[in-house]
């Protein structure tokens, strides 16, 4: 999954893609990179990130989605939390919703999805962008992080949208220290028996990595978020949401052949 930001104040890309076109232009590019999905996001959820009015963030995001659409093969997705914006990008054909709130910032969010019958992918977190950094305590991250996760797809699926359309994400850096994403990420194949649908994984750039490699900026973050591709794919994750969408395609395609010869090799 591509990260396509058509925000003025994302952490990552430092809203280089707020003007349309730009932003249009740049998924294309990670279509052709081998995104499998490009994610159009029109709302910053980055730590303490301003809140966006719901007729701000469909102008920033339905054209965009329109276009791509039209103009690469690969399935659309909108990040939001709104029902309305959701909408807005069904209507200009995605097909699939990523709710950072996991269908619960909105009340009509989970109806939208199911009436549309797209895929949903319902993340982990507690509380808004504004307070998560304060909404830290977990008894036993993993077990917590699951049920929650796995209490969200029963209410999608209690919804109307079908289980095999979803796929589950733990929110890494969302209402969790830097510590509890690295729990989280070295017990995926824990999650994904409790859950009991595919996961995603969303590390790309962020400020969990500062605690292994000091404080640099988020260029310097590209060899640690291409480890964690190959670490999530390995251990059980099916999507990797990342902005660098050619390194990870690569490094995929390389696990794939891995996994191939290994399975030839059990055979032979
Ligand atoms: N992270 C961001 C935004 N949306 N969606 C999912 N499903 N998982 C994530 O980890 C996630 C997300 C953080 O902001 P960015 O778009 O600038 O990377």
């Amino acid at each position: 999954m591509g990260v396509v930001n058509v925000t003025p104040d994302s952490f990552s890309d430092g809203g280089r893609f707020a003007v349309p076109e730009a932003a249009i232009a740049h998924g294309i590019a990670l279509a052709t990179a081998g995104a499998a999905v490009l994610d159009v996001g029109g709302e910053s959820t980055r730590p303490g990130a301003a809140q966006v009015d719901a007729g701000e963030e469909v102008r920033r995001t339905q054209l965009v989605v329109r276009e791509l659409v039209a103009r690469t093969s690969v399935p659309v997705s909108i990040d939001t939390t709104k029902a309305s914006v959701a909408a807005g990008a069904l209507q200009a054909g995605a097909a699939m919703v990523n709710d950072v709130s996991g269908g619960t910032a909105d009340p009509d969010m989970l109806r939208v999805v199911a009436d549309a019958g797209v895929m949903l992918v319902v993340m982990h977190t507690r509380g808004t962008p504004r307070t998560m950094a304060g909404e830290t305590n977990y008894h036993d991250v993993v077990r917590d992080v699951a049920d929650e996760l796995r209490a969200r797809v029963d209410a999608a699926t209690a919804a109307g949208v079908r289980a095999d359309a979803i796929l589950a994400d733990p929110g890494i850096g969302f209402a969790k220290t830097a510590a509890q994403s690295f729990t989280l990420l070295a017990a995926l194949p824990e999650l994904a028996a409790r859950v009991e649908v595919p996961l995603l994984v969303g590390a790309s750039r962020k400020s969990l990595f500062t605690r292994v490699l000091g404080d640099v900026p988020v260029e310097a973050r590209e060899e640690a978020t291409l480890a964690t591709t190959v670490w999530s794919f390995t251990h059980g994750a099916a999507v990797v949401r990342v902005h660098d969408v050619a390194a990870s395609a690569r490094a995929a395609q390389l696990l794939e052949v891995l996994e191939r010869a290994t399975q030839q090799g059990m055979a032979a």
